[in-house]
């Protein structure tokens, strides 16, 4: 099997019979993979090489051995992830710093600016908010490259974690700063020393979590409004047979916020009925689907996996990307049907697709632009070639952090006086009514069937009494497949069922993009401060089932850095040194109090997780 999606299946088929190639198809003809590329003994660091390990040549011709390479090439991993994101947050700081009263971007949720204002020591009083807006984004730049200090949001952790970071010399400096480290230090005749290579590989994922994440998720909900709780609906049969379809796809909330915008402009839905279509329908996908379903409901079209399925049901007018997670194979596929492949960026230019520029400054005008090529693409649409699969899976979404207190206020603050806490979730975890809370993010990867590991792992779990929070690609599956539909606590057990009818959600819930991995950190911090204890204490895991990305490797270790253990689903190419397996499962406990655990067998690493969430049950019921 391929995927357990319906959908997918079908126009996995229909892809067969329109002779188009997907990725699945690829998948079958890549046969077996490189199995040093797999093991990460492959280096390709200078020109002398590639130099491959094998037990005849176990030295690479600089005598760098197994443990230099994969470490080296693990570290590589971090520093692009990091850099992917953080790059990612970088533009949307940028964008805070040009907006204004009357331009495209305004500011959304003063109150989160004034408290960040506040605690950066930005002068708030009798203040236009741009102008602290502006000073805040000045701030938020610096935090990429200042010369000196450690990163602001560090101070985000609780005291211990904050310790042991300094203890351990793995505070992160300057964003930009930790990933030039890294791409020095393993630079051809560096550091060559596993574990100094784990040490850095820490400090820059740490830079990423309590950095360029955060900076990201914060910055957006100032921006574009911190998400609130609110109904949608997820997986291809999103699509409308009689509308514009537009696919917003890639990650950066900027474009898509003014595609959402343009598409509700009189004057382009008087367009959209002229040529003959009902209206325009966007429907998300991978990162920038959860960005626009989390703030205005926009409906899930489907995840990294059906970006190719997406265009082959031929109803697609446009499919509008900006950066990461979009496949080259967009431009051949487009071909083959009427949809205009759209690339946005210049970060991420793709030969073969329409390439139009979306600037911060010119953005409604861009996103007009845009959203008009779509329309006028409608009467290109061929009727014969359209299929559009009808399951689609009805989801409240909207979680952020604020959100989730706003849901706990109203169950408890009759009983209670003191609202805006964590306290409810707090209380539940020491009943010992929810055992546990477990983060479930990250792709999908063509190693695996498509969301069989997602849906697997997030049953057992709410079968377990273990509350589900998820992120990025995790998060469509969950959609897709019911889980995030207040109705799925029929699937948990009775503890998380009373939760999930008292606090009115669902047992598994969606917390957004994967930069919003940083949500997670701040909900498991603020209950570790007010338990006073450290992060690592609290029973909390994270998961990555299908995980594929840098960026998933980057998001892994900073989460294992921040004190959570970290489970995967597929192995990373770090098995062809014994030292960093070992170091990454198990000697990183002594250190920062987490590790990585990994089985690819979704039932198997699902009874791991839930074993080991109640092993840290017996030494968290000690300490509260
Ligand atoms: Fe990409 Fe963010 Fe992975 Fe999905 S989950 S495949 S990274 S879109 Ni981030
Ligand atoms: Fe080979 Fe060393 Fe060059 Fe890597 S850095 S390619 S191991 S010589």
């Amino acid at each position: 099997m391929l995927t357990i999606d319906l959908n997918s299946q079908e126009l996995i088929e229909k892809a067969e019979r329109d002779g188009v190639e997907t990725m699945y198809d690829r998948k079958v003809a890549m046969k077996a993979q490189c199995g040093f590329g797999l093991q990460g003994v492959c280096c390709r660091i200078c020109a002398a090489g590639p130099c491959r390990i094998t037990p005849k040549t176990p030295l690479g011709l600089c005598g760098a051995d197994e443990h230099v390479i994969v470490g080296r090439n693990f570290a590589r991993m971090v520093a692009a992830g990091t850099a992917a994101h953080s790059d990612h947050a970088r533009g949307i700081v940028h964008t805070m710093a040009i907006a204004s009263r009357d331009g495209n971007y305004t500011i959304k949720d003063e109150a989160k600016l004034k408290n960040l204002a506040k605690e950066w020591g930005v002068e708030t009083e009798d203040r236009d908010i741009y102008d602290i807006a502006h000073e805040v984004a000045d701030i938020a730049l610096m935090e990429f490259g200042k010369p000196h200090g450690t990163l602001k949001f560090l101070s985000h952790a609780p005291y211990q974690r904050q310790d042991l970071w300094k203890k351990h010399n793995i505070e992160p400096r300057s964003i930009d700063r930790e990933i030039v480290t890294i791409m020095h230090s393993t630079h051809m005749g560096c550091t060559a020393d596993i574990d100094s290579l784990i040490n850095l590989s820490l400090r820059t994922s740490l830079a990423d979590g309590w950095g360029g994440s955060m900076i990201g998720t914060i910055f957006s909900d100032i921006l574009f409004g911190t998400p609130t709780v609110r109904q949608s609906e997820a997986n291809l049969g999103v699509l409308e047979d009689n509308k514009v379809n537009i696919i917003l796809h890639g990650h950066e909330p900027s474009l898509s916020e003014m595609i959402v915008l343009a598409s509700e402009d009189p004057e382009l839905v008087a367009l959209a009925k002229e040529v003959g279509a009902e209206g325009i329908n966007l429907a998300g996908m991978c990162c920038t689907g959860n960005e626009v379903t989390m703030r205005h409901g926009v409906r899930t079209a489907g995840d990294f996996h059906q970006q190719e399925l997406a265009i082959i049901t031929g109803a697609v007018e446009a499919m509008i990307v900006d950066v990461q997670c979009i496949f080259p194979a967009l431009a051949k596929v487009s071909e083959c049907y009427h949809t205009k492949f759209i690339t946005t960026s210049p970060k991420a230019k793709i030969s073969g697709s329409t390439y139009i520029e979306f600037n911060e400054e010119t953005a409604l005008d861009d996103a007009k632009k845009i959203v008009k090529e779509a329309i006028l693409n409608f009467k290109n649409r061929d009727r014969e070639k359209v299929h559009i699969p009808q399951l689609k899976s009805s989801t409240t979404v909207g979680f952020s952090e604020q959100a989730i207190i706003g849901q706990l206020d109203r169950v408890v603050n009759s009983q209670i006086d003191q609202t805006g806490t964590v306290k409810p979730l707090v209380d539940c975890l020491k009943s010992g009514v929810l055992r546990g809370v477990v983060g479930v993010v990250g792709c999908n990867n063509a190693r695996s069937v498509s969301n069989k590991a997602h849906v697997t792992i997030m049953k057992e779990l709410i079968k377990n009494d273990i509350l589900v929070v998820t992120t990025g690609c995790g998060a469509s599956a969950a959609g897709k497949f019911g889980l995030l539909n207040k109705e799925a606590k029929s699937m948990a057990s009775k503890g998380l069922a009373t939760v999930c009818e008292l606090v009115d959600i669902p047992p598994v819930i969606h917390l957004g993009s994967c930069v919003d991995c940083s949500r997670i950190l701040s909900v498991v911090s603020e209950v570790a401060k007010y338990l006073d204890m450290d992060m690592c204490d609290i029973p909390v895991a994270g998961v990555a089932p299908e995980w594929m990305s840098e960026k998933a490797v980057a998001i892994g270790t900073y989460v294992v850095g921040s004190g959570i253990d970290t489970y995967l689903g597929i192995m990373p190419p770090i098995g062809g040194s014994s030292k960093t397996v070992e170091i990454l499962t198990q000697t990183l406990q002594d250190s920062v109090g987490a590790t990585f655990k990994v089985n690819e067998n979704p039932e198997e690493l699902a009874q791991m997780i839930i074993n080991d969430i109640e092993k840290k049950r017996v030494h968290f019921e000690e300490l509260v």
